[in-house]
């Protein structure tokens, strides 16, 4: 069910120059609602961000120290419920930064990601976080060809290390690699012992990205109904087939609590569920949760921070700061659009600090797009002069591409010629 944006008076089309026609307007309720979901925690669930240990994975990224408390310290004040951090046991370094980002104080609680050893254990405990998350791989490849190691194996190592974490007071999540390639009786046999032993939270893995939403659904609600209900369930989806986003949505329907993001998705290979574009599809679904949680005009910073340090440029597509994710083209569209908005978008630009443009230097423009230009130069023509200076614009633009100042010089010259005669 999709909720219409609210459109709160700040909808200005290009230049910021308010539209002033129904943009105001409250939006109209959908008659249908979706009937309440029990299981469904769309309205409430938690962000793990995980930029510092999966988007250190990330072929190109490099996270010094003070980069590291730079990004930390913005996706707090954003208002993620969790930051992740990677292993102590990588390096000397991954150790004293995780030190380093516990002892700053963010309203953010801190994680680490492990191995599911004593040894990564004991590291991960001395570092100050305020949780662990373990993992080990559960799937036949994994378990083959990685650390070679059986279910029971598996089990016994696994409640171990929950009931060390959790006898220093620590949170404690439990996680399988690979989970949707692993045999799902020997998961859920493995999750409910590892529920019994007190973890805090489960974890569901797609580690290569071949999950759909329609298995991830199965998979979550019948994990939903094997351990405890106060245990919560976190999720954590590669995108290599694209459907991390979906797949993240799906799994908080079906239960989950808890999403693994990081900002603009990067992590190994493409990387897992972006935080900006999941952001876009829960508001969507619960405007008013996630308008209360998370400061999303503060998201583009985030996302051009990160972007430099990992040395990428946004891409053009991005979910909502991508450069033309507000941007109206067809005479159609943009006719409607300056209308009222919530014809063609079904987010809000100034809920994530953007603006919307609507775009007049081309041939599939219309009169609409035009007229709006022209005021914005604050100049003055009546509507049929207006639509002859759309059809000049036309023929030109069939030619060849037109800038925008190429198309306001028209339009002046246009208007001069008006004048004169
Ligand atoms: C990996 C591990 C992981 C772990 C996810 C998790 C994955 O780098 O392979 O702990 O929830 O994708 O399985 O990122
Ligand atoms: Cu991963």
């Amino acid at each position: 069910m999709c909720n219409e944006p609210s459109t709160n008076g700040q909808n200005g089309v290009a230049n910021g120059v308010s539209n002033g026609n129904g943009a105001d307007k409250k939006p109209r309720s959908v008659p249908y609602k979706a009937i309440g979901d029990y299981l469904s925690n769309t309205g409430r669930f938690k962000i793990i961000e995980s930029t510092l240990r999966e988007g250190e994975q990330f072929a190109s990224a490099f996270f010094d120290t003070a980069t590291k408390v730079k990004i930390a310290t913005a996706l707090s004040d954003f208002g993620v419920d969790y930051i992740e951090l990677t292993s102590p046991a990588a390096s000397p370094q991954s150790k004293a930064d995780c030190e380093t980002i516990c002892k700053l104080g963010l309203k953010a609680k801190i994680l680490t990601h492990v191995r599911c050893t004593m040894e990564d254990a004991r590291l991960a405990v001395e570092t100050g976080v305020d949780g662990v998350d373990v993992v080990i791989g559960t799937s036949s490849f994994l378990r083959e060809f990685s650390h070679g190691k059986d279910m029971a194996y598996i089990t016994k190592s696994a409640i171990e290390v929950i009931e060390f974490v959790k006898s220093k007071g620590l949170e404690i999540r439990f996680s399988s690699e690979d989970s949707f390639r692993s045999d799902f009786v020997d998961l859920l046999a493995l999750y409910k012992a590892v529920d019994e032993a007190g973890v805090d939270r489960v974890g569901i893995a797609d580690t290569v990205g071949c999950a759909s939403p329609r298995t991830v659904y199965e998979l979550i609600r019948t994990l939903r109904g094997v351990i405890s209900q106060k245990t919560d369930i976190e999720t954590h989806f590669h995108n290599d087939t694209g459907c991390a986003i979906a797949n993240a949505f799906v799994a908080l329907e079906a239960g989950a609590t808890h999403v693994d993001t990081s900002v603009l998705g990067i992590g190994e290979r493409n990387g897992i569920t972006p935080l900006g574009g999941f952001l876009a599809r829960m508001i969507v679904e619960d405007r008013d949760y996630v308008l209360s949680k998370y400061k999303l005009q503060k998201l583009k910073e985030i996302e051009d921070m990160v972007a430099e340090a990992v040395e990428v440029n946004v891409p053009f597509n991005n979910y909502v700061t991508g450069f033309c994710s507000f941007t109206h083209k067809a005479g159609i569209h943009a006719k409607a659009i300056l209308n009222n908005p919530s014809t063609y978008e079904i987010l809000n630009p100034a809920d994530f600090g953007m603006t919307r443009y609507v775009h007049f230097a081309s041939r599939i423009t219309g009169w609409n797009a035009i007229k709006s230009r022209v005021e914005q130069l604050g100049l003055k023509m009546t509507d049929e002069q207006v639509k002859a200076l759309t059809a000049k614009i036309k023929e030109l633009a069939d030619i060849r591409p037109l800038a925008i100042d190429d198309t306001d010089a028209i339009i002046r010259s246009f208007h001069l010629d008006l004048a004169d005669k």
